[in-house]
């Protein structure tokens, strides 16, 4: 009997696991999010994708404001039929620094114009940065942390809080370019606006992923894909080609064939994050820079050279080694994700 007990302990394991919903193997995360056109396909994605269980949506002011987001973000799960998923409000500006918003490019209320119906859904009381700190202490060691917007809540929950940094799964961040900037020469929009938030998150110590603009720009949604989504029909499908379509429009206009996915990439790195080729590297955020505020400035060598003085000049004596902080994509399997975002959205 004894050699018995093994496999049939085995078998009954097995069956238990292959019962077990979903769920209960998908990766906990927080979306943090300025919604925001990017982000409504962002959230959209992470709602849709059984290898995610998003366990709150957290706003940010950036794009629009912190009231226009979380109206935003209440109609959106609302349309989701996603009730049960907390959706908080949290910093009302920058750390330090007035906001800049971006109706510009995302329409006046934020999501391409899109009038959604009111929510059935009722906003959570808690302070975000709170909610992210109790949420993390609740489950620790398992909640990925995925911010798609200035990084001012994520880092008020740091300085709230630090004993949290050790018990975060790890943090998928969208923001900051190694090769030039979209607000200008130097900078990416999530880290500008907040600039003192994105250096405090970058050197806490998690593991971050930092998914920026120049391996975004990769992710071309293209009219072929917007003809997918235009193929099929469903309450989310449909409001998600509406904002595509709004997008793929507005590059049209600036000569690109298609629009950058953004966020979604950020959710899509979460959710496999063998769609990225990311080296390690050591980031800081330029918090002062004549030219550079909010530039993400990335060792690539792993070192600095070790100058020390003797009278009057330094001589290089050799070089120190640079720790890495954050893993920075760099190549994006782009079709790939464009396949899976499509694929995530159809019908739904
Ligand atoms: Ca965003």
């Amino acid at each position: 009997m004894r050699s018995l007990q093994a496999p049939v302990l085995f078998l009954i394991i097995l069956l238990n696991v292959l019962a077990a919903p979903a769920s209960a193997a998908s990766k906990k995360i927080i979306l943090d999010t300025d919604p925001g056109t990017d982000d409504a396909m962002a959230m959209m994605l992470a709602l849709h994708s059984p290898e995610l269980d998003v366990r709150a949506i957290t706003v940010v002011p950036g794009n629009v404001t912190a009231a226009q987001g979380l109206d935003n973000a209440l109609r959106m799960v609302s349309l989701a039929n996603r009730c049960d998923i907390p959706v908080a409000g949290g910093a009302q500006h920058p750390l330090r620094q007035k906001l800049i918003t971006a109706e510009f490019w995302h329409g006046q209320n934020g999501l391409a114009n899109i009038q959604l119906p009111p929510s059935n859904c009722t906003v959570d009381a808690h302070f975000a940065p709170d909610l992210i700190i109790q949420m993390v202490h609740a489950s620790p060691h398992e909640i990925t942390l995925v911010p798609v917007g200035p990084l001012t809540n994520i880092a008020l929950s740091v300085l709230k809080d630090p004993s949290i940094v050790p018990l975060v799964k790890e943090v998928i961040l969208m923001g900051g370019s190694i090769s030039g900037g979209n607000v200008n020469a130097a900078a990416e929009a999530n880290i500008y606006n907040d600039p003192e938030a994105a250096q405090i998150v970058f050197q806490a110590g998690w593991p971050l992923t930092m998914v920026g603009l120049d391996v975004g720009d990769k992710t071309l949604l293209t009219q072929q894909y917007l003809d997918q989504l235009g193929g099929t029909h469903g309450p989310v499908n449909d409001f998600i080609y509406r904002v595509a379509k709004y997008l793929v429009d507005l590059s049209a206009r600036f000569n690109s064939p298609g629009t950058p996915m953004y966020d979604p990439l950020a959710v899509g790195v979460a959710i496999d994050s063998s769609l990225v080729k990311a080296p390690a590297m050591h980031v800081n955020v330029e918090t002062k820079g004549e030219f550079t505020r909010g530039e993400t400035v990335a060792n690539r060598h792993g070192y600095v050279e070790r100058n020390v003085l003797h009278g009057d000049r330094y001589i290089i004596e050799g070089l120190g080694r640079v720790e890495p902080n954050a893993k920075v994509c760099v190549e994006v399997d782009a079709n790939r994700f464009l396949q899976l975002f499509v694929a995530r959205i159809q019908g739904k």
